[in-house]
């Protein structure tokens, strides 16, 4: 839920609670004042005068003790009365369909793999047992694993994957990020069929780009990806001084799980539910456990490969003040080495920093975020402790605090990228505008969001109103990418470029849209170079293949066109991509073969 208007907070409460919970409602796009978002911080909510007192949602009957409550809700709240006792339409599902979780092998941390070139793995997507809050559950993993295995692939190495499904769904593996070969990139409906369970697919994997990547299924995520099927490739440049020296390697995955204290949370037979902002867990996890930990001797400098597989959350993670040196985004390094105070990780964005821990102690990885307390109308600072790194007092051998120190300029990434840097002020070829159509909603969320004007935040960091985003399913909630020459939406748009051009799209989030939120735009099979944010020029490129764009904000991207093939465009927001939100890029080969 995006946006509150608290002064009448406790009155529409009284006016819903007295309305039948039961009705449902249409709703397309109301008027709303446009808000004026600050792009990369939240708006500024008034917190004083929108304070609403927690006591007035207590209504007589409607405490949390009264009610069945599944979903956690934040502290201090309450589901919203016309809200209650409702779940949403169209089942529930859990792996393993009720079996004993003591029949199912304990999940096994992850193996790291080193393949060369031609080799051939199995990658099995299997039921794991997880404890996850002191209790054992059904989940998937690969190979038995969570995160599955990390692959550590030499640049330009040509793999053989031969994924075995045995699960429950049907599945597939995505390769993230990877500009391969366009048959195996793991779209069901667009470059093959949906892998049943007990069947096969080999994937040929061609690893053109160093830097970290991920893989994935590309079937419901917001089930599969949710419940541990993800994994890590990092293909490693022939260029030994491709980054600066570090003392030693993490590969950190963050997501995150949403339990209550008896249930993990089912998810939506039918299709996603939490489809109005994705569901975001209660419980992060680093690596698939809730607590990380590291051990480092003073002066040590440690190259962090981070990604984010979280179905919705958007983390900024920093190091317990430890310096951090950004080296790499999703697929290449940056022109310019950079020092920033923390990171900020969308949806499938990954980032290549390294970290000098130069004290002894205790250094906290946090998530910190400016969260909105929807029903208080406060933006209030919101800290997650995500693991500890444990720095002793004996000293990093050898020491680089030298070139820790420096930032270097990667002349072969600027070079690169000069030869785009013509096209960086063309006319946009395509504009897309990301917004939403909501059918069907209970009222109570209706109301709520229409008179819901004050304030937004540009990024959503936290879900604060979880009984609204629970009780909207895919089949209610229609997330859009409308082509704004046509008109086109989703998959009808029609969209053919040349391989071997360079493609400028403009993505512009429509502030005034029923919900505004975040998207996380990802693009299979290419590269593109974030060129501007509402019109800024953007200093320092990076290739990305997935580039967030905050509400009421326009980005500019410039597509490297090179790769032939249908390629997915979609938000990487499970519940948003499986609610609509995906289009295709077809990349028609320059001579046809
Ligand atoms: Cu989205």
């Amino acid at each position: 839920m995006n946006r509150r208007i608290l002064t009448t907070a406790a009155l529409l409460v009284a006016a819903v609670a007295a309305t039948s919970s039961a009705q449902q409602h249409d709703t397309t796009m109301p008027a709303m004042p446009p808000g004026m978002p600050m792009p990369g911080s939240p708006g500024k909510a008034d917190t004083a005068s929108r304070r609403a007192p927690a006591d007035s949602m207590n209504m007589p009957g409607m405490s949390s003790n009264s009610m069945p409550m599944p979903i956690p809700m934040p502290k201090g709240m309450v589901m919203m009365p016309g809200l209650v006792g409702l779940t949403p339409p169209g089942g529930t599902f859990l792996p393993g369909g009720g079996a004993d979780p003591a029949s199912v092998p304990q999940v096994r941390p992850r193996q790291i793999l080193r393949v060369k070139d031609g080799d051939t793995l199995d990658l099995s997507a299997t039921l794991v047992r997880r404890t996850v809050a002191g209790r054992p559950y059904i989940m998937y993993g690969f190979n038995g694993e969570v995160p599955g295995p990390l692959l550590r692939v030499p640049q330009n190495a040509t793999i053989t994957v031969r994924f075995h499904n045995r699960i429950d769904l049907p599945s597939s593996i995505h390769w993230h990020g990877v500009r391969l070969d366009n048959r195996y990139d793991g779209v069901p409906g667009v470059t093959q069929q949906a892998v049943a369970p007990g069947d096969s697919f080999v994937y040929r994997v061609h690893f053109p780009d160093a830097g970290v990547y991920w893989y994935h299924p590309h079937v419901r995520e917001d089930i599969e990806q949710a419940l541990g099927l993800f994994g890590n490739m990092i293909v490693d440049s022939p260029d030994s001084s491709y980054y600066s020296p570090a003392n030693q390697e993490q590969v950190l995955v963050f997501d995150d799980l949403l339990v209550n204290a008896d249930t993990l949370i089912p998810y939506g037979k039918k299709g996603p539910d939490f489809a109005l902002m994705g569901r975001v867990g209660n419980l992060l996890l680093v690596n698939g456990e809730p607590r990380y930990t590291l051990d480092a001797h003073r002066g040590d400098v440690v190259r962090f490969y981070l990604t984010n597989a979280a179905s919705s959350r958007t983390y900024n993670i920093s190091f317990g003040g430890a310096p951090i040196k950004v080296l790499a985004s999703d697929v290449s390094r940056f022109e310019h080495e950079q020092r920033v105070p923390s990171v900020v990780l969308a949806p499938a964005e990954r980032y290549i920093v390294e970290v000098r821990f130069e004290h002894p102690g205790r250094y906290a990885l946090v998530n910190a975020v400016q969260a909105i307390n929807h029903f208080r109308g406060e933006f209030e600072a919101e800290s997650d402790t995500l693991g500890m790194i444990d720095v002793d007092s004996s000293a990093a051998v050898p020491d680089y605090a030298a070139a820790f120190d420096a930032l270097r300029d990667n002349a072969a990434v600027t070079r690169d990228i000069d030869r785009y840097r013509p096209y960086f002020d063309k006319p946009p070829d395509k504009r897309l505008t990301l917004t939403v159509h909501g059918s069907a909603l209970p009222l109570a969320t209706v109301q709520f969001m229409n008179v819901d004007t004050a304030y937004y935040a540009p990024v959503e960091w936290v879900d604060g109103m979880p009984d609204m985003n629970w009780l909207s399913t895919s089949e209610q909630v229609r997330w859009i990418l409308r082509d704004d020459a046509t008109g086109k939406e989703n998959m009808d748009i029609d969209w053919h470029v040349k391989q071997g051009s360079v493609v400028k799209l403009e993505l512009y989030n429509d502030p005034k849209s029923f919900h505004p939120m975040q998207h996380p735009i990802h693009l299979h099979g290419q590269r593109m170079l974030v060129v501007a944010r509402n019109g800024v020029r953007a200093k320092n490129l990076v290739w990305k293949d997935t580039v967030l764009i905050p509400v009421g904000s326009t980005v500019d991207v410039l597509i490297d066109a090179s790769n032939p093939g249908d390629w997915m465009l979609h938000c990487h927001i499970a519940e948003h991509l499986g609610s609509g939100m995906m289009t295709v890029l077809h990349v028609d080969r320059a001579t046809p073969p």
